[in-house]
């Protein structure tokens, strides 16, 4: 539930506007309630993180005070991230605009063709530290990227399907530019987007090509198949923020949720650092495809699945490389991504070589491998007024406990993490495809409209305010 001080504050509703994290918790949790009637096992696997989440902020009294501290506590139960695949630059311009209604900013340029899915993404999330506690969700958003399509034909004949789709209602159209031209929203034009833009997320059990088209497209890619043969871009899996992965992964079996085969992202350790991801096969459903008089064969489409993720420490650029280091020297020694057969065999080496991945937070803050949000402590009422504090004093004043640290939550998406999932669930066999293709982040940003943000200094600048903030109550 969204606290009071963020829905409106003039008592006149027609006029005064909702902020958008109103909008966005109201459209999250309404989105939420679809995929929960769609897909069941959905809400099976939030009943269990719910749980388990539950049992462990009242056995740990150091988890539950860290996101006490930074503000997290609030978000836990309703933090969830969706993801969705669009077909053409529209679409991706457009969900650009529909977000901002609801203050979520491209964040991130995630490059997937590298990794065999023809895709690049973002992820659209609030990105002030605030608005991110009132309304954690998140989206991340990924464009086909048609000049992967080898087979020159196809490629124009999937050009003309997209062509002629429209993904968002008219209503939803008119109030995204309502709510640009006016600045917001009010509760009643507010509530009416959200009903339409959800519709853009809705599963169809239709194809708008027939049986034939639709194997062409599998044959491609069957993620070019689940972009181009629908309608519009359905929500393909929303997932929950657990606190313990781990028993989530061994709890799912238990309760008739297969798992995937291993946990994407960094080993099992006690300072959490990034994201952890798991989740479960995608469902096959019946689909209804086209022929030359209308419906005609009814076939089979899997796109749609659970996940959940375990969220950590963000890490700098020195931490990133070396997780990315450590990491692709276990997949290499295993011969590439994992799987059921040498699943064991890849965690107990994962965990050996994050050895060299210091595991307490005193040194991820000392060895610049992570960010924190800085504190200034009871004891900083009566430090000496002698001199005037800078940042080159931050590590003598927190040895000396006049400043505290607390990890700053990683909010964004892994590239590695999410062409596994990616490839868990669209079937193995599309894994192995190799695309010569580069990232290219400046005709997506042409796409869309706009610059991503630049992730790292996203979390500097932030890392930055904290420690600012505390030289200010030293210096005062
Ligand atoms: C997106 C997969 C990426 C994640 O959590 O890394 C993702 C997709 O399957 O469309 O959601
Ligand atoms: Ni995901």
């Amino acid at each position: 539930m969204p606290s009071k001080n963020i829905v409106e504050s003039s008592n006149d509703t027609t006029k005064a506007f909702v902020s958008p994290e109103y909008i966005r918790n109201r459209f999250a949790s309404i989105l939420s309630d679809m995929y929960k009637n769609e897909v069941p096992l959905y809400g099976e696997l939030l009943n269990l993180v719910h749980e388990i989440n539950h049992k462990i902020l009242s056995e740990s009294t150091t988890i539950k005070e860290q996101l006490e501290n930074t503000g997290e506590i609030t978000r836990l139960n309703m933090e969830r991230h969706g993801a969705i695949r669009l077909g053409k630059p529209y679409e991706l311009f457009t969900m650009r605009r529909l977000f901002k209604v609801m203050g979520m900013f491209p964040v991130g340029y995630y490059d997937l063709a590298t990794a065999g899915v023809p895709v690049h993404s973002t992820a659209f999330r609030a990105i002030e530290n605030t608005t991110l506690n009132q309304a954690p969700f998140r989206v991340f958003t990924s464009l086909l990227r048609l000049d992967l399509i080898d087979d020159n034909e196809l490629r124009e004949r999937v050009e003309t399907i997209l062509e002629d789709r429209q993904i968002f209602t008219k209503k939803a159209l008119e109030l995204i530019l309502k709510s640009e031209k006016d600045g917001g929203l009010n509760k009643e034009d507010a509530e009416t987007f959200v009903q339409e833009a959800i519709e853009t997320f809705r599963w169809h059990d239709t194809a708008t090509v027939d049986h034939k088209m639709y194997e062409t497209l599998l044959q491609q890619h069957r993620l070019i198949a689940d972009v181009v043969a629908f309608k519009g871009p359905h929500i393909n899996h929303l997932t929950p923020r657990s606190l313990d992965i781990d028993q989530v992964q061994a709890s799912m079996e238990a309760r008739n949720i297969p798992p995937k085969d291993t946990i994407e992202g960094p080993p099992t350790r006690k300072c959490p650092i990034l994201l952890r991801q798991t989740s479960f096969k995608a469902l096959t459903e019946k689909v209804t495809f086209k022929n030359e008089v209308g419906n005609g064969k009814i076939g089979e489409h899997k796109a749609r699945f659970g996940e959940i993720e375990q969220r950590g420490a963000a890490l700098t650029q020195k931490g990133l490389d070396l997780y990315n280091e450590l990491l692709g020297k276990t997949r290499k020694a295993i011969g590439g991504s994992p799987n059921a057969k040498n699943a064991s065999e890849y965690n107990e080496l994962l965990l050996e070589n994050f050895k060299n991945f210091p595991d307490d937070y005193a040194t991820l803050q000392s060895d610049k491998l992570a960010y924190f949000h800085y504190f200034t402590t009871a004891k900083a009422k009566n430090i000496s007024k002698e001199k005037a504090y800078t940042k080159e004093d931050i590590n003598e004043l927190l040895a000396d406990g006049y400043l505290t640290i607390e990890p700053m939550v990683y909010e964004d998406f892994l590239p590695v993490s999410a062409a596994g999932i990616f490839a868990s669930n669209l079937g193995t066999d599309d894994a192995k495809r190799n695309y010569n293709e580069t990232a290219n982040q400046s005709l997506f940003e042409k796409d869309l409209g706009a610059p991503v943000y630049e992730l790292q200094k996203w979390y500097k600048d932030m890392q930055e305010e904290t420690i600012q903030k505390c030289l200010l109550e030293l210096n005062a």
